[in-house]
């Protein structure tokens, strides 16, 4: 709706979109090796098991797990038959939705609390300008810290976190690359994954990154967008699971 203020306050931003746009096809082969960054980071635990679960499962798991909800609450079948499915889909809720968002910044009407809404039709997008460096004419880095942590009311075992980009302005405002930290009551970084977003055909716009064995004592979860398209990236939702 009022998004047109945006682009009315970033003059410089067609540029740098351009730019930015203009690089998704280099971030396109990137985004190839994106289940490859995935399986990267966090997977040090065991490194045959997180091979097999990563490779080329990273959206699959996305989509299915998006569907294992609904699915699993209608099948008692479904537990019948295999006991370990039924306890996760009982105990596997997205964390997020009770924790509280905070954001580095925000665009006017688009507030952190929309990263953890449950709608991922709504988003929260940074100010304008938060990632406005764009040296090479590829992405826009964000220089500064540009992103959402959510603070769960107690401790919480993590073991997956899922981002979702922006469906509003999907080729213009999408995160390109983000960091994503769990953080204990002190606020230090328990472990950090570095991810590459992919949706559909699309070089850029989601995410996920598995976190095993999953972490406990979890206080908050910080994403943090590393690079962008535009100089004021949005998420539309981040999940957070105990697996
Ligand atoms: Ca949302
Ligand atoms: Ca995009």
């Amino acid at each position: 709706m009022g998004f047109t203020a945006c682009s009315d306050d970033t003059d410089d931003a067609p540029g740098l979109d351009a730019g930015g746009s203009s690089s998704s096809s280099g971030s396109s082969s990137s985004s190839s090796s994106s289940s490859s960054s995935s399986s990267s980071s966090s997977s040090s635990g065991s490194p045959a098991g997180d091979g097999a679960t990563n490779d080329g499962a990273a959206t699959a798991d996305a989509g299915s797990d998006a569907a294992a909800g609904p699915d699993a609450s209608e099948g008692g079948t479904l537990a019948d038959a295999s006991p370990d499915a039924g306890s996760d889909a009982a105990t596997n809720a997205n964390l997020a939705r009770a924790a509280t968002a905070t954001a580095t910044s925000t665009f006017t009407g688009y507030p952190a609390a929309n990263a953890n809404d449950g709608d991922p039709a709504k988003s929260w997008y940074s100010a304008s300008g938060s990632c406005s460096t764009n040296p090479d004419g590829g992405a826009n880095l964000c220089v500064t810290p540009t992103g959402v942590t959510l603070r769960f009311t107690s401790l919480q075992t993590i073991g997956r976190v899922t981002i979702l980009g922006n469906q509003d302005y999907p080729t213009t405002y999408d995160a390109l690359s983000a960091r994503i930290e769990l953080l204990d009551a002190t606020d230090t970084i328990l472990v950090s994954a570095d991810v590459t977003m992919t949706r559909g055909v699309e070089p850029n716009g989601d995410a996920e990154q598995l976190f095993v064995p999953a972490r406990p004592n979890v206080s908050a979860v910080r994403v943090l967008v590393l690079s962008a398209e535009g100089s004021g990236p949005g998420l539309g939702e981040i999940e957070a699971y105990a697996n």
